[in-house]
């Protein structure tokens, strides 16, 4: 629930009137910056639990038996991260969903509507050929998982598909791309150097006498800045797909409205690599030439990347009637602007 798209769901939930029960696991440190504007409406609940845990699912579920809908999207979710806790990824990203379908199935809850977040990650270096010679990835794209992140999520996605089979389950997987904003986590690429670009423009506009340490020694006053570190990145050839994680939480509740249950993909059918989103974010910010400002560190290389990601999501458009808004240049205006 403390995650970018819980508190955008959540936003667009109690703006459509519904009680909002979000869990969220204990956690010494404070998780809840991005719902705190949400914690005085009477509408909303956070309750503390862990889909790891059977136990604590189903006294989740027998605690607030009315429930209509439930939208899965706890998750280990960065990728680079997946590979050094593989097993934790696992526990999170793949069984927690396991655990959350089998307990509406054993407790009778099967008409709960259920959402489940796939993730373009699942299509790892495959995609399709379209007659133009455009690669893309859609719902027939064949999943190729290329991290301990993706193939866990394959499991949940296939997960969902069986059970939605075998029981008859309203249960549906939006295969979401790459999705951003201002409330993006930090360790994200866009928000790294969407951060960086911020922190850096206010270091070099500090303007307070306190701010800085002055030096009165000689006949002059020497301002003492401390040095700035570069922006340290890894493989920036990489493409992906990103859109406003606004719109995709949107995608996500009209999936459950439909008669049937179905999967489907959620993107912008527009690919960049990073260096142009680096090209994009500096030119917004005034600054020139970002290659003096990047050091490129192995540090942020994956083992195994995803070199290619461009969605087609035709089949939300005709079916969900669901349109991205939001182009890799709104993006960027809206996440610096929101830093600056
Ligand atoms: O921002 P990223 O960490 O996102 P990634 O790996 O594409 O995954 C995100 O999107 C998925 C949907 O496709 C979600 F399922 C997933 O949960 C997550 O939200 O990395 C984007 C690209 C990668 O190619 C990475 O190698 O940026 C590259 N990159 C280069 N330097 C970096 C960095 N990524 C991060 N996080 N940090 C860097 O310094």
């Amino acid at each position: 629930m403390t995650g970018q798209d819980g508190s955008h769901l959540a936003d667009l939930l109690l703006g459509k009137n519904y009680k909002v029960i979000g869990v969220a696991r204990r956690c010494s440190v404070d998780t809840g910056q991005r719902i705190k504007h949400l914690v005085d409406n009477s509408n909303f609940k956070l309750v503390e639990g862990d889909i790891t845990d059977v136990s604590s699912v189903i006294n989740i579920f027998k605690d607030n038996d009315d429930v209509d809908e439930v939208y899965n999207l706890a998750a280990q979710s960065h990728v680079g991260t997946s590979f050094k806790q593989p097993a934790l990824t696992w526990d999170v990203t793949g069984k927690g969903c396991l655990n959350l379908l089998q307990s509406l199935i054993d407790l009778k809850m099967d008409h709960i509507k259920f959402y489940q977040a796939s993730s373009s990650e699942m299509f790892g270096s495959n995609y399709d050929v379209d007659k133009n010679g455009v690669k893309y990835q859609n719902e027939q794209t064949k999943l190729m998982p290329n991290s301990p992140y993706a193939i866990a999520k394959c499991a949940a996605h296939h997960s969902v598909r069986i059970y939605r089979d075998a029981y008859g389950l309203h249960a549906s997987s939006g295969i979401l791309f790459n999705h951003e904003g201002p409330r993006r986590g930090d360790n994200f690429v866009t928000q790294k150097i969407v951060k960086w670009i911020s922190n850096f423009k206010k270091w070099l506009s500090y303007s307070s006498f306190e701010d800085f340490p002055l030096d009165f020694t000689n006949d002059k006053i020497v301002i003492h800045r401390e040095s700035f570190p570069k922006l340290r990145l890894g493989n920036l050839k990489a493409s992906r797909d990103w859109g406003y994680a606004g719109d995709y939480v949107q995608a996500m509740w009209l999936m459950l409205q439909q008669k049937t249950p179905d999967d489907y993909v959620i993107c912008t059918g527009k690919t960049h690599t990073i260096e142009e989103f680096l090209d994009e974010s500096f030119a917004y910010a005034g600054i020139k030439d970002w290659n003096r400002f990047v050091v490129i560190d192995k540090e942020f290389y994956r083992p195994c990347e995803v070199e290619y990601l461009k969605g087609d999501c035709s089949k939300a458009k005709s079916t969900l009637q669901w349109t991205p808004t939001c182009d890799l240049q709104g993006l960027v205006k809206m996440m610096l602007d929101a830093k600056l």
